[in-house]
């Protein structure tokens, strides 16, 4: 597809999203693909980035409490706090343990409790009034992710009527598993407050255009403009990316590193398998390990002869599902090392903390096998980034989840299903084991992608999108 022609929005940008990623004194890195992405734009054309400071207080405030507001270069931060019971029953809460998991095909790890669902709408209502005041007529709104759903129909409600995009970071889930969710159609009825909707694949674009048809009785055009309670809005799939060139800088600057020497030298002639998740149910650790398990006992020739390296760094560890699979990782990551580790041979190094972007980059380029095995995954950027760290002269082979929606862009990858356990084992094996020749074909297919694809795409696409 050609490269849409772009020229800077001349309208103000105002971005929105639960965490703000405020620029801290001398300190880069460690930033997800929305921060990367957003402060561009926002850099760029100038603008402003809104919501949830970090920060809980005991007690409510009270009303009227602007936003906090900051200045860095171009970029105007506006800030709020939020209360421990908006941050418990909001976030911990409808977030985190109504939508996520039900997104996410987890049915069975779902709260639908009547609190947490007030509580959501209770902070979307507080972010759309300490926004509203601070928005000029022509401004362009993009509001992210889950926790932010109902936040154009609060502000059209205050009399809001700037463009107003959202994209879902996450799955949109199947019209039979969504239906589980006790406020589906008023959730949904608030999604068509925006202008335009954006999905990070065209599966998830298409279910969420299939509840509304089958539900709601909307219809729907050619270019996936809907009709549904009296509003037209817009559908469209942007897939989210990685700063490719950057990363791949990173890592070849990494590779040098006393570090990575380090690294390597502790490895020595065997092969690395990495992981590199946060610590989600969604991200298939457990049956990772069981897979890997699988590899030692039915190719028993890789005993001594590989090592795992799954970093996974602690997540949302209020959540008790949460904290219920950090265990389950530890009782399955020693059982295997007890099971297998000879004195001069351990299987697997568990390791519960984040690194920067350039060491993990540098992890990434040293692995032989990166595994990446979601059950369920908007996107899967650590996928794109171990592609991206690559040497294309000794390239390493991904091995990815059908259920990531990377598998539909990262076609040069060894695909699996990661609840089939011998499967995955097999694709593991095979991994170690492709000539170099086909390992740089994958690779090549896959970067090439990655760099016409990149964040910057993602960005231009969707903005050129909402302004049109
Ligand atoms: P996440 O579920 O957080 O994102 P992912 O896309 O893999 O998942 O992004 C994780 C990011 O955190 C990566 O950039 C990775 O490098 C970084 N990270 C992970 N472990 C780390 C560690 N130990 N140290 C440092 N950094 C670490 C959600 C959706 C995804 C979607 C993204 C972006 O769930 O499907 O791809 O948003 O839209």
């Amino acid at each position: 597809t050609p490269r849409p022609a772009v020229t800077a929005p001349k309208r103000r940008l105002v971005v929105v999203s639960n965490r703000v990623a405020v620029p801290r004194h001398g300190r880069t890195g460690g930033e997800g693909g929305l921060a990367v992405g957003v402060k561009a734009a926002l850099e760029e054309s100038g603008g402003m980035w809104f919501g949830w400071s970090g920060k809980t207080v005991e007690h409510d405030v009270g009303e009227p409490e602007a936003a906090g507001l900051f200045e860095a270069g171009k970029t105007t931060y506006a800030m709020v706090d939020l209360t421990r019971r908006d941050y418990e029953e909001y976030y911990n809460g409808f977030a985190n343990r109504s939508i996520w998991p039900l997104f996410h095909y987890r049915l069975d790890l779902a709260d639908f409790n009547r609190r947490y669902l007030a509580g959501y709408q209770r902070v979307n209502a507080l972010f759309a009034r300490r926004l509203a005041p601070l928005l000029r007529d022509d401004d362009l709104l993009w509001i992210h992710d889950y926790h932010l759903i109902p936040m154009a129909d609060q502000l059209r409600h205050m009399g809001c009527r700037q463009t107003m995009g959202f994209f879902l970071h996450i799955p949109w889930p199947a019209l039979e598993v969504l239906l589980a969710l006790p406020n589906h159609r008023a959730l949904v009825q608030s999604l068509c407050a925006y202008d335009l909707v954006g999905f990070q694949t065209e599966d998830y674009r298409r279910a969420f255009v299939d509840y509304c048809q089958r539900e709601l009785g909307a219809t729907v055009d050619a270019e996936g403009t809907l009709e549904a309670f009296g509003r037209r809005v817009r559908t469209g799939t942007f897939p989210i990316s990685i700063d490719t060139q950057s990363l791949a800088e990173a890592a070849e600057e990494a590779a040098g590193s006393r570090q990575i020497h380090r690294l390597r030298d502790s490895v020595r002639n065997r092969d690395l398998i990495i992981g590199v998740d946060r610590l989600d149910y969604s991200k298939g650790l457990l049956v990772r390990v069981q897979a890997y398990e699988h590899l030692l006992r039915a190719y028993p020739a890789n005993r001594g002869r590989v090592v795992m390296l799954q970093i996974a760094p602690p997540s949302r560890m209020e959540v008790p599902e949460y904290m219920q699979l950090r265990h389950e990782m530890e009782a399955a990551c020693g059982h295997l090392n007890g099971a297998f580790a000879e004195f001069d041979w351990t299987p697997v190094r568990y390791l519960n903390k984040g690194f920067s972007r350039r060491m993990l980059a540098g992890f990434y380029r040293t692995a032989r096998v990166g595994l990446v095995t979601p059950l369920r995954d908007g996107m899967n950027l650590v996928a794109k980034e171990y592609v991206a760290s690559q040497n294309p002269e000794d390239p390493g082979v991904l091995v990815l989840s059908r259920f990531a929606g990377a598998a539909r862009e990262l076609d040069g990858a060894l695909i699996v299903n990661p609840y089939d356990l011998e499967a995955t084992a097999e694709a593991m094996q095979m991994a170690l084991a492709l000539d170099l020749e086909e390992r740089k074909d994958r690779y090549r297919t896959m970067i090439d992608r990655l760099r016409s694809h990149d964040i910057d795409r993602w960005r231009e696409d969707y903005l050129s999108a909402l302004a049109a």
